[in-house]
Protein backbone atom coordinates (compact mmCIF):
# COMPACT_ATOMS: atom_id res chain seq x y z
CA UNK A 1 0.00 0.00 0.00
CA UNK A 2 0.82 3.72 -0.99
CA UNK A 3 1.31 6.00 2.18
CA UNK A 4 -0.63 8.26 0.15
CA UNK A 5 -3.39 6.24 -0.06
CA UNK A 6 -4.09 5.79 3.48
CA UNK A 7 -7.01 7.06 5.42
CA UNK A 8 -7.01 10.13 8.60
CA UNK A 9 -8.13 10.58 11.44
CA UNK A 10 -10.08 13.45 12.86
CA UNK A 11 -9.55 13.89 16.46
CA UNK A 12 -12.94 14.17 18.69
CA UNK A 13 -11.77 14.52 22.09
CA UNK A 14 -9.01 13.32 24.23
CA UNK A 15 -9.33 11.55 27.56
CA UNK A 16 -6.75 10.74 30.01
CA UNK A 17 -6.44 8.35 32.70
CA UNK A 18 -3.41 7.69 34.98
CA UNK A 19 -2.69 4.50 36.84
CA UNK A 20 -1.12 2.94 39.37
CA UNK A 21 -0.34 -0.63 39.34
CA UNK A 22 1.77 -2.89 42.08
CA UNK A 23 5.36 -4.08 40.65
CA UNK A 24 5.46 -7.94 40.97
CA UNK A 25 9.53 -7.47 40.72
CA UNK A 26 10.27 -4.06 41.54
CA UNK A 27 13.59 -2.80 39.34
CA UNK A 28 16.42 -1.30 41.40
CA UNK A 29 18.27 1.29 39.34
CA UNK A 30 21.67 3.60 40.46
CA UNK A 31 19.22 5.89 41.05
CA UNK A 32 16.35 4.60 42.99
CA UNK A 33 13.62 2.03 43.25
CA UNK A 34 9.57 2.51 42.51
CA UNK A 35 7.48 0.37 44.40
CA UNK A 36 4.64 0.88 41.77
CA UNK A 37 4.28 1.47 37.85
CA UNK A 38 2.79 4.41 37.14
CA UNK A 39 1.38 5.96 33.78
CA UNK A 40 -0.76 8.35 32.01
CA UNK A 41 -3.21 6.20 29.14
CA UNK A 42 -4.20 8.01 26.92
CA UNK A 43 -7.24 7.53 24.97
CA UNK A 44 -7.83 9.34 21.52
CA UNK A 45 -11.34 9.02 20.46
CA UNK A 46 -12.04 9.83 16.48
CA UNK A 47 -14.75 11.18 14.54
CA UNK A 48 -14.24 7.83 12.68
CA UNK A 49 -15.29 6.20 15.72
CA UNK A 50 -12.18 4.44 16.51
CA UNK A 51 -10.61 5.16 19.70
CA UNK A 52 -6.31 4.84 19.81
CA UNK A 53 -4.64 3.63 23.49
CA UNK A 54 -1.27 5.16 24.41
CA UNK A 55 0.75 5.64 27.21
CA UNK A 56 3.03 8.21 28.62
CA UNK A 57 5.34 5.98 30.66
CA UNK A 58 6.91 8.89 33.62
CA UNK A 59 7.79 7.72 36.40
CA UNK A 60 6.91 8.28 40.29
CA UNK A 61 10.85 10.93 40.33
CA UNK A 62 12.29 13.01 37.82
CA UNK A 63 15.18 10.19 38.32
CA UNK A 64 15.29 8.71 34.82
CA UNK A 65 13.81 11.39 32.73
CA UNK A 66 12.24 15.04 34.07
CA UNK A 67 8.91 14.81 33.80
CA UNK A 68 6.34 13.51 36.65
CA UNK A 69 2.94 12.55 36.34
CA UNK A 70 1.80 16.02 37.31
CA UNK A 71 3.91 17.96 34.55
CA UNK A 72 2.82 15.53 32.20
CA UNK A 73 -1.55 16.12 33.62
CA UNK A 74 -0.28 19.82 33.15
CA UNK A 75 1.06 19.71 29.88
CA UNK A 76 -1.84 17.57 28.33
CA UNK A 77 -4.93 19.97 29.71
CA UNK A 78 -3.07 23.16 28.97
CA UNK A 79 -1.00 22.65 25.53
CA UNK A 80 -1.08 19.39 23.87
CA UNK A 81 -5.15 18.81 24.23
CA UNK A 82 -6.25 21.53 22.85
CA UNK A 83 -4.45 21.48 20.03
CA UNK A 84 -5.24 18.46 18.49
CA UNK A 85 -8.92 18.59 19.05
CA UNK A 86 -10.88 18.78 15.90
CA UNK A 87 -7.70 18.31 13.29
CA UNK A 88 -7.16 15.86 10.56
CA UNK A 89 -3.97 13.68 11.45
CA UNK A 90 -3.28 12.69 7.43
CA UNK A 91 -0.56 9.76 8.36
CA UNK A 92 1.57 8.95 11.48
CA UNK A 93 4.40 10.99 10.59
CA UNK A 94 2.97 14.39 10.54
CA UNK A 95 1.86 13.80 13.87
CA UNK A 96 4.95 16.20 15.32
CA UNK A 97 3.86 19.24 13.72
CA UNK A 98 1.00 19.70 15.84
CA UNK A 99 3.06 19.60 18.76
CA UNK A 100 5.77 21.70 16.94
CA UNK A 101 5.51 24.52 19.25
CA UNK A 102 5.39 22.50 22.89
CA UNK A 103 9.55 22.01 23.32
CA UNK A 104 10.63 18.91 25.18
CA UNK A 105 7.88 16.51 27.45
CA UNK A 106 9.08 13.80 25.35
CA UNK A 107 7.43 10.80 27.38
CA UNK A 108 4.06 12.75 27.66
CA UNK A 109 4.50 13.59 23.91
CA UNK A 110 5.02 10.04 23.24
CA UNK A 111 1.82 8.38 24.58
CA UNK A 112 -0.59 10.72 23.04
CA UNK A 113 1.42 10.13 19.45
CA UNK A 114 1.35 6.09 20.10
CA UNK A 115 -2.61 6.50 20.40
CA UNK A 116 -2.42 8.66 17.58
CA UNK A 117 -0.77 5.91 15.87
CA UNK A 118 -3.10 3.06 16.79
CA UNK A 119 -5.99 4.99 15.86
CA UNK A 120 -4.34 5.53 11.99
CA UNK A 121 -3.46 1.96 12.16
CA UNK A 122 -7.40 0.83 13.13
CA UNK A 123 -9.22 3.30 10.86
CA UNK A 124 -6.84 1.59 8.12
CA UNK A 125 -7.71 -1.70 9.27
CA UNK A 126 -4.29 -2.74 9.95
CA UNK A 127 -2.07 -3.92 12.83
CA UNK A 128 0.06 -1.00 13.87
CA UNK A 129 2.86 -2.98 13.04
CA UNK A 130 2.13 -3.41 9.58
CA UNK A 131 1.30 0.31 9.78
CA UNK A 132 4.05 0.77 10.90
CA UNK A 133 6.28 -1.10 8.30
CA UNK A 134 5.19 1.80 5.74
CA UNK A 135 7.34 4.30 6.98
CA UNK A 136 10.79 2.04 7.09
CA UNK A 137 12.88 1.40 3.81
CA UNK A 138 11.54 -0.75 1.01
CA UNK A 139 11.63 -4.48 1.78
CA UNK A 140 11.04 -4.10 6.07
CA UNK A 141 8.44 -6.18 6.88
CA UNK A 142 7.19 -7.02 10.48
CA UNK A 143 8.17 -9.94 11.08
CA UNK A 144 5.60 -10.71 13.97
CA UNK A 145 7.51 -11.37 16.88
CA UNK A 146 10.41 -9.19 18.67
CA UNK A 147 13.06 -10.90 20.16
CA UNK A 148 13.22 -9.89 23.99
CA UNK A 149 15.07 -10.23 27.25
CA UNK A 150 14.61 -9.25 30.90
CA UNK A 151 15.70 -6.69 33.38
CA UNK A 152 16.93 -7.48 36.67
CA UNK A 153 17.86 -4.83 38.91
CA UNK A 154 20.24 -4.17 41.30
CA UNK A 155 20.09 -6.95 44.30
CA UNK A 156 21.60 -7.45 47.60
CA UNK A 157 24.33 -10.26 46.81
CA UNK A 158 25.59 -11.90 43.94
CA UNK A 159 23.66 -15.29 44.75
CA UNK A 160 20.32 -13.39 44.81
CA UNK A 161 21.12 -12.16 41.11
CA UNK A 162 22.01 -15.29 40.04
CA UNK A 163 19.01 -17.34 41.48
CA UNK A 164 16.44 -14.70 39.27
CA UNK A 165 18.76 -14.70 36.07
CA UNK A 166 18.20 -18.76 36.82
CA UNK A 167 14.77 -18.10 37.26
CA UNK A 168 14.34 -15.96 34.31
CA UNK A 169 16.44 -18.51 32.13
CA UNK A 170 14.05 -21.16 32.78
CA UNK A 171 11.46 -18.93 31.68
CA UNK A 172 12.93 -18.66 28.12
CA UNK A 173 15.12 -15.27 28.59
CA UNK A 174 18.52 -15.84 26.10
CA UNK A 175 19.51 -12.07 27.07
CA UNK A 176 20.22 -11.20 30.56
CA UNK A 177 20.62 -7.54 31.31
CA UNK A 178 21.88 -6.45 34.63
CA UNK A 179 21.39 -3.22 36.68
CA UNK A 180 24.84 -1.91 37.93
CA UNK A 181 25.77 0.97 40.32
CA UNK A 182 29.58 2.51 41.64
CA UNK A 183 30.39 -0.24 43.87
CA UNK A 184 28.20 -2.77 42.08
CA UNK A 185 29.86 -4.20 39.14
CA UNK A 186 33.71 -5.85 38.40
CA UNK A 187 32.40 -8.51 41.37
CA UNK A 188 28.96 -9.10 40.11
CA UNK A 189 30.29 -9.51 36.84
CA UNK A 190 32.79 -12.27 38.11
CA UNK A 191 30.02 -13.96 40.13
CA UNK A 192 28.05 -14.20 37.49
CA UNK A 193 30.42 -15.09 34.68
CA UNK A 194 31.90 -18.06 36.96
CA UNK A 195 28.27 -19.86 36.77
CA UNK A 196 27.07 -18.93 33.35
CA UNK A 197 30.37 -18.31 31.05
CA UNK A 198 28.51 -17.74 27.79
CA UNK A 199 25.10 -16.71 28.63
CA UNK A 200 24.56 -13.29 26.72
CA UNK A 201 24.66 -10.44 28.98
CA UNK A 202 24.81 -7.07 29.69
CA UNK A 203 25.49 -4.49 32.43
CA UNK A 204 23.23 -0.91 32.54
CA UNK A 205 24.99 1.53 34.72
CA UNK A 206 22.29 4.45 34.28
CA UNK A 207 24.78 6.96 34.25
CA UNK A 208 26.41 6.01 37.65
CA UNK A 209 30.15 6.73 36.42
CA UNK A 210 32.32 9.45 35.12
CA UNK A 211 35.28 9.64 32.77
CA UNK A 212 37.53 9.23 35.69
CA UNK A 213 36.53 6.12 36.04
CA UNK A 214 37.18 4.55 33.15
CA UNK A 215 40.18 2.57 33.93
CA UNK A 216 37.99 0.71 36.89
CA UNK A 217 35.52 0.09 33.81
CA UNK A 218 37.98 -1.11 32.11
CA UNK A 219 38.33 -3.93 34.21
CA UNK A 220 34.31 -5.43 32.79
CA UNK A 221 36.22 -5.82 29.36
CA UNK A 222 37.31 -9.54 30.67
CA UNK A 223 33.89 -10.55 31.00
CA UNK A 224 32.64 -10.55 27.52
CA UNK A 225 29.41 -8.43 28.35
CA UNK A 226 27.25 -8.01 25.22
CA UNK A 227 27.10 -4.02 25.60
CA UNK A 228 27.55 -1.62 28.50
CA UNK A 229 24.41 0.83 28.84
CA UNK A 230 24.48 4.74 29.69
CA UNK A 231 27.97 4.73 31.71
CA UNK A 232 28.21 8.22 31.82
CA UNK A 233 26.05 11.04 32.05
CA UNK A 234 22.47 11.17 31.28
CA UNK A 235 23.37 14.77 28.84
CA UNK A 236 26.92 13.67 27.68
CA UNK A 237 27.61 12.31 24.68
CA UNK A 238 30.90 13.71 24.09
CA UNK A 239 32.54 12.41 27.09
CA UNK A 240 31.14 8.55 26.05
CA UNK A 241 33.73 8.76 22.83
CA UNK A 242 36.27 9.53 24.82
CA UNK A 243 35.43 6.35 26.93
CA UNK A 244 34.41 4.31 24.21
CA UNK A 245 38.28 4.58 22.53
CA UNK A 246 39.56 3.53 25.94
CA UNK A 247 36.93 0.33 26.22
CA UNK A 248 36.38 -3.02 24.32
CA UNK A 249 32.92 -3.72 25.57
CA UNK A 250 30.58 -1.79 23.00
CA UNK A 251 28.61 1.37 24.63
CA UNK A 252 24.85 1.71 24.08
CA UNK A 253 23.05 4.84 24.82
CA UNK A 254 20.32 5.11 26.62
CA UNK A 255 19.70 8.40 28.35
CA UNK A 256 21.82 10.79 26.02
CA UNK A 257 19.91 10.34 22.80
CA UNK A 258 17.02 12.21 22.86
CA UNK A 259 16.72 12.82 19.11
CA UNK A 260 17.71 12.27 15.99
CA UNK A 261 19.85 14.25 15.82
CA UNK A 262 21.78 13.73 19.41
CA UNK A 263 22.49 9.94 17.45
CA UNK A 264 23.57 11.83 14.56
CA UNK A 265 26.77 13.24 16.83
CA UNK A 266 26.98 10.32 18.83
CA UNK A 267 28.18 8.31 15.92
CA UNK A 268 29.60 11.21 14.49
CA UNK A 269 32.34 11.25 17.67
CA UNK A 270 32.20 7.78 18.13
CA UNK A 271 30.31 7.40 21.40
CA UNK A 272 27.87 5.16 20.42
CA UNK A 273 28.40 1.25 19.06
CA UNK A 274 24.59 0.31 19.91
CA UNK A 275 21.38 2.07 20.45
CA UNK A 276 18.61 1.66 23.16
CA UNK A 277 15.92 2.95 21.53
CA UNK A 278 12.80 4.34 23.40
CA UNK A 279 10.04 5.37 22.59
CA UNK A 280 8.77 7.69 25.08
CA UNK A 281 12.66 8.95 25.90
CA UNK A 282 12.28 10.55 22.20
CA UNK A 283 8.98 12.03 22.33
CA UNK A 284 6.96 9.41 19.75
CA UNK A 285 6.91 7.03 17.21
CA UNK A 286 7.84 9.59 14.01
CA UNK A 287 11.08 10.06 15.70
CA UNK A 288 11.54 6.75 16.10
CA UNK A 289 11.18 6.29 12.39
CA UNK A 290 13.73 8.70 11.76
CA UNK A 291 16.15 7.14 14.32
CA UNK A 292 15.39 4.10 12.79
CA UNK A 293 16.29 4.73 9.43
CA UNK A 294 19.48 6.37 10.47
CA UNK A 295 20.34 2.97 12.01
CA UNK A 296 19.86 1.40 8.93
CA UNK A 297 21.93 3.38 7.04
CA UNK A 298 24.82 3.31 9.47
CA UNK A 299 24.34 -0.53 10.32
CA UNK A 300 23.90 1.03 14.13
CA UNK A 301 22.67 -2.67 15.95
CA UNK A 302 19.55 -1.27 17.70
CA UNK A 303 16.79 -2.78 20.04
CA UNK A 304 13.98 -1.25 21.71
CA UNK A 305 13.95 -0.18 25.29
CA UNK A 306 11.47 0.04 28.11
CA UNK A 307 9.64 2.08 30.71
CA UNK A 308 8.40 -1.12 32.64
CA UNK A 309 5.29 -0.06 30.60
CA UNK A 310 1.72 -1.58 30.68
CA UNK A 311 -0.18 -3.66 28.41
CA UNK A 312 -0.71 -0.53 26.58
CA UNK A 313 2.39 0.65 26.03
CA UNK A 314 4.53 -2.58 25.62
CA UNK A 315 2.30 -3.54 22.49
CA UNK A 316 2.78 -0.46 20.78
CA UNK A 317 6.81 -1.34 21.59
CA UNK A 318 6.56 -5.34 20.40
CA UNK A 319 4.83 -3.81 17.49
CA UNK A 320 7.90 -1.51 16.48
CA UNK A 321 10.51 -4.20 17.71
CA UNK A 322 9.22 -7.01 15.54
CA UNK A 323 10.24 -4.73 12.67
CA UNK A 324 13.92 -6.31 10.64
CA UNK A 325 15.72 -2.81 11.56
CA UNK A 326 15.55 -3.76 15.54
CA UNK A 327 17.76 -7.06 15.15
CA UNK A 328 18.87 -6.64 18.89
CA UNK A 329 17.11 -8.41 21.62
CA UNK A 330 14.94 -5.52 23.43
CA UNK A 331 13.96 -4.75 26.78
CA UNK A 332 10.27 -6.13 27.19
CA UNK A 333 9.24 -8.76 28.73
CA UNK A 334 6.12 -11.13 29.19
CA UNK A 335 3.28 -9.64 30.99
CA UNK A 336 4.18 -11.61 34.14
CA UNK A 337 7.49 -10.26 34.22
CA UNK A 338 5.78 -7.08 35.61
CA UNK A 339 1.97 -7.50 36.70
CA UNK A 340 -0.62 -9.52 38.55
CA UNK A 341 -3.20 -8.15 36.64
CA UNK A 342 -2.59 -5.78 32.87
CA UNK A 343 -4.78 -3.06 32.14
CA UNK A 344 -4.81 -4.63 28.58
CA UNK A 345 -5.37 -8.13 27.48
CA UNK A 346 -4.36 -10.46 26.93
CA UNK A 347 -1.29 -11.00 28.56
CA UNK A 348 2.17 -10.88 27.10
CA UNK A 349 3.48 -14.86 27.14
CA UNK A 350 7.14 -15.48 26.37
CA UNK A 351 7.86 -17.97 23.22
CA UNK A 352 10.09 -19.93 25.42
CA UNK A 353 12.08 -21.62 22.35
CA UNK A 354 13.44 -18.54 20.73
CA UNK A 355 12.81 -15.36 23.69
CA UNK A 356 10.26 -13.48 21.73
CA UNK A 357 7.09 -12.21 22.31
CA UNK A 358 4.80 -12.70 19.20
CA UNK A 359 2.44 -9.70 17.90
CA UNK A 360 -1.00 -10.09 18.40
CA UNK A 361 -3.20 -10.29 15.59
CA UNK A 362 -5.84 -7.72 15.56
CA UNK A 363 -5.61 -4.37 14.35
CA UNK A 364 -4.08 -1.01 16.23
CA UNK A 365 -1.76 -2.03 19.49
CA UNK A 366 -3.67 -5.50 18.81
CA UNK A 367 -4.79 -5.88 22.74
CA UNK A 368 -8.04 -4.39 24.16
CA UNK A 369 -7.93 -2.09 27.38
CA UNK A 370 -10.09 -3.77 30.36
CA UNK A 371 -11.73 -1.08 31.54
CA UNK A 372 -12.17 -2.64 34.76
CA UNK A 373 -8.78 -2.89 35.36
CA UNK A 374 -8.65 0.79 34.38
CA UNK A 375 -10.65 1.86 37.07
CA UNK A 376 -9.12 -0.36 39.44
CA UNK A 377 -5.65 0.92 38.69
CA UNK A 378 -6.76 4.55 38.39
CA UNK A 379 -8.39 4.28 42.07
CA UNK A 380 -4.94 2.67 43.01
CA UNK A 381 -2.87 5.69 41.85
CA UNK A 382 -5.55 8.22 43.43
CA UNK A 383 -4.59 6.10 46.99
CA UNK A 384 -1.27 5.70 46.16
CA UNK A 385 -0.56 9.78 44.89
CA UNK A 386 3.12 10.40 46.72
CA UNK A 387 2.75 14.00 45.52
CA UNK A 388 1.79 16.45 47.74
CA UNK A 389 -1.32 18.04 46.84
O1 LIG B 1 17.48 2.32 31.91
O2 LIG B 1 16.51 0.99 30.59
C1 LIG B 1 16.49 1.66 31.61
C2 LIG B 1 13.18 1.09 33.42
C3 LIG B 1 12.95 2.34 33.94
C4 LIG B 1 13.87 3.34 33.75
C5 LIG B 1 15.04 3.07 33.03
C6 LIG B 1 15.27 1.82 32.48
C7 LIG B 1 14.34 0.80 32.71
C8 LIG B 1 14.50 -0.58 32.24
C9 LIG B 1 13.23 -1.33 32.03
O3 LIG B 1 15.58 -1.12 32.13
C10 LIG B 1 13.23 -2.49 31.11
C11 LIG B 1 11.82 -2.99 30.88
O4 LIG B 1 10.92 -2.19 30.58
O5 LIG B 1 11.60 -4.20 31.03
MG1 LIG C 1 18.89 2.04 30.37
Amino acid sequence: MNVSELKPITIKEIQIHTVALPYLEPLRTSFGIEPDKVAIIIEVLTEEGVTGWGEASIEIEPGYGAETIITGEHVLAEFIIPRLIGKTIDKGTDFPKFLRLVRGHHHTKAGVEAAVWDALAKVNGMRLTDYFALFTPDGHISENRATVGVSIGIQSSVEKTLEIINKRMAQGYQRIKLKIARGWDVELAKGVREQLPDTMLMFDANSDYQLKDADHLKELDQFNLLMIEQPLAYYDIYEHGLLQKQLKTPICLDESIKSVNDLQIALQVGAIRILNLKPSRVGGFSECMKIYHLCVEHDLPLWIGGMLETGVGRAANVAFASLPGVNMPSDISATDRYFQKDIASPDFVLNSDDSTLSVPEGIGIGVEVQHNVLKEASAYWQEKNPYHQ
